[in-house]
């Protein structure tokens, strides 16, 4: 399939080009980090190799979000958005762009958002998990009181948003202690940004703006593979739990889930048994991983060539009113 979208694609600025180094063996950081910094060269060459006609740009993890002082979390989120339409500008065929929100001050993510959609032209935004606030060892998750002033504005301007990981503290969750290889994409990028999603899913968030849409990388981040549980269990007895729906109801209304780094039939099936496929999309996750990889198996895996059509480019073209 020769133009498919992909909408988790990763870049970095200066500033935040750092962050990534913790998650590439030292030899393979020289080409992560060209990789990540580029926008010209190799990403549309890969992109045209592998059939990728557009893809939607975000910010590398955590960046923003791990920028306690929000005067610097502000400017820095403003230099990467701007970075970001400059080259949807050269590009505007092949890029567009989810924004770097300062979440630290929620006003100020709500104006500069509403100035990346109405001004940039970008598609939503994208967040690395929660924020760090004021000092490194206080974070913030979204479902926060303090946010619903943030929900409104982003639900009104009709676009969605991407929850995307990054790893739990080490100071405020011990289990990785002495198990560093389950943090990042093994495993802990999962467990955080799924339980993450539930705070927004159980919060009422959905009820408030029932038009809000919401996008899980990596194959929901196990949510759809458990949400059967979940329900049942909560159904049982809903401790407080404020929502109106059940989590399935709003994970079939309220979210898309991609295939970012997570290239495997036997998830896709059970993802498309669990939500149909009307609310999965082609990603990558480039350059963390290769086109190659999420071509070689998406092109040729055993689904109807309708569904292809619509993981691989038309659910993402109607989300994003993309022509
Ligand atoms: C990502 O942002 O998607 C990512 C990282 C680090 C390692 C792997 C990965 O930030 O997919
Ligand atoms: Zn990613």
């Amino acid at each position: 399939m020769n133009d498919k979208i992909a909408l988790e694609e990763h870049f970095a600025i200066d500033q935040t080009i750092a962050d990534s180094e913790v998650y590439a063996r030292p030899e393979v950081w020289a080409g992560l980090r060209a990789n990540l910094l580029d926008f010209e060269q190799q990403r549309i060459e890969q992109m045209d190799q592998w059939g990728t006609s557009y893809s939607i740009l975000s910010l590398n993890s955590p960046a923003v979000q791990a920028i306690p002082d929000p005067d610097r979390a502000f400017d820095v989120a403003r230099r990467a958005n701007d970075i970001l339409a400059e080259q949807i500008h050269r590009h505007p065929t092949r890029f567009g762009g989810f924004a770097a929100l300062p979440m630290q001050d929620p006003e100020r993510a709500a104006r500069e958002l509403e100035r990346c959609v109405t001004q940039l032209g970008f598609h939503g935004f994208l967040v690395n998990g929660f924020s760090q606030v004021g000092d490194a060892n206080t974070v913030v998750y979204y479902d926060d009181p303090r946010f619903a002033g943030f929900w409104a504005a982003a639900a009104a301007l009709g676009k969605p948003f991407y929850m995307h990981p990054r790893d739990p503290l080490a100071s405020r969750e011990p289990i990785y202690d002495g198990c560093h290889w389950l943090t990042g994409p093994t495993w802990a990028f999962a467990a955080e940004t799924s339980a993450h999603a539930l705070r927004l899913l159980s919060s009422g968030l959905f009820d408030r703006h029932p038009q809000l849409q919401m996008i899980l990388g990596h194959f929901g981040e196990g949510i759809p593979f458990n949400v059967w549980r979940i329900d049942h269990i909560l159904r049982k007895g809903r401790r407080g739990m404020p929502c109106e729906r059940e989590i399935g109801d709003y994970l079939r209304s309220n979210v898309y889930i991609t295939t970012s780094g997570n290239f495997r039939t036997p998830t896709l099936l059970s993802t498309m048994l669990e939500v149909g496929s009307d609310r999965i999309m082609y990603s990558v996750d480039y350059p963390f991983e290769k086109h190659e990889d999420a071509a070689r198996w998406f092109d040729r895996c055993e689904i109807s060539e309708l569904d292809r059509r619509k993981i691989g480019r038309d659910n993402a073209r109607r989300l994003f009113g993309l022509s």
